[in-house]
């Protein structure tokens, strides 16, 4: 008796010899088919035969199927592989973009900041001191070389120190002893630059008020000597603000307000400065 064929999984099923003898279970079986002694069992061995064929056909297409799902799934890893590495390559390089486009950005920001230069120095508040001081005169009195005034003298353009003393103490001084302009205004941080262009010593001396010098002779009658002009020359605080012939005296730092500048020698000559 033929039992149920054995169909087990092979990995690769062949409808031959071997198989059918397995399918049949029985050898003796095959032989009876094949001598025709035995129709019956022989019609069985065929049925059997076309069963393990179809078994044969049906385990040969799900090794297909799994074959291939093995594929999708293979060729599926290796797309999200490569999917993976691209993103990873495309990310580090946008960071390191980024981060150079930062580092430029800051470069160029340092760069710009040390490239900011100050502003502009504003120019200088210039005054001249004047005077026509006569040199035969002043010097006869005064000692060589005190009145270095280039004057025209021979003509009358200079003053002579009589006329001077005399103009003072009548409380109307020569307008020649004088500094220009008489005031200005000017910006915080302004340099207040005077320059003496006449022929004697002068001084420009910030004063509270204006008031007298430290030569009483020169003075207006009734006119006391400023406190910022006692003492003269013998006193430090006067001698730096002395100008003599030819030099230039600077004056920075000046605050915001009015400041009263005035000779410590000629106390007429006066120059009133406004910072704003
Ligand atoms: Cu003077």
């Amino acid at each position: 008796m033929v039992g149920e064929p054995l169909i087990k999984t092979p990995s690769s099923f062949t409808f031959n010899d071997l198989t059918m003898e397995k399918t049949l279970g029985r050898d003796g079986d095959r032989k009876d088919c094949a001598a025709g002694r035995n129709r019956r069992k022989c019609g069985r061995f065929c049925e059997t035969a076309k069963a393990a064929l179809r078994q044969s056909c049906i385990l040969n297409e799900q090794k297909k199927r799994s074959m291939q799902r093995r594929s999708v799934t293979g060729s599926f890893l290796t797309k999200l592989f490569v999917v993976v590495i691209a993103f990873s390559l495309l990310t580090a390089g946008a960071a390191q973009l980024f981060a150079q486009d930062h580092s430029q950005m800051h470069h160029k920001s340092m760069a710009s900041d040390a490239s900011v230069s100050p502003p502009p120095a504003l120019p200088p508040a210039q005054f001249v001191a004047l005077d026509e001081c006569d040199p035969t005169t002043f010097n006869a009195v005064l000692g060589p070389d005190f009145c270095k005034n280039i004057a025209l003298a021979a003509f009358g353009y200079a003053t002579t120190l009589s006329d001077l003393l005399a103009g003072a103490q009548s409380g109307n001084p020569s307008p020649n002893w004088d500094f220009e302009p008489d005031s200005i205004s000017v910006p915080q941080g302004t340099v207040v630059s005077v320059v003496d262009q006449g022929g004697e010593p002068h001084t420009f001396t910030e004063v509270h008020k204006f008031s007298g010098g430290f030569l009483s002779a020169l003075n207006a009658p009734g006119e006391t000597t400023a406190p910022e002009c006692a003492g003269g020359f013998s006193t430090v605080a006067v001698a730096k603000t002395r100008i003599i012939q030819g030099s230039t005296l600077q004056v920075p730092n000046l605050a915001k307000g009015e400041h009263l500048f005035q000779c410590c020698i000629h106390p007429w000559m006066r120059v009133t400065v406004n910072v704003r």
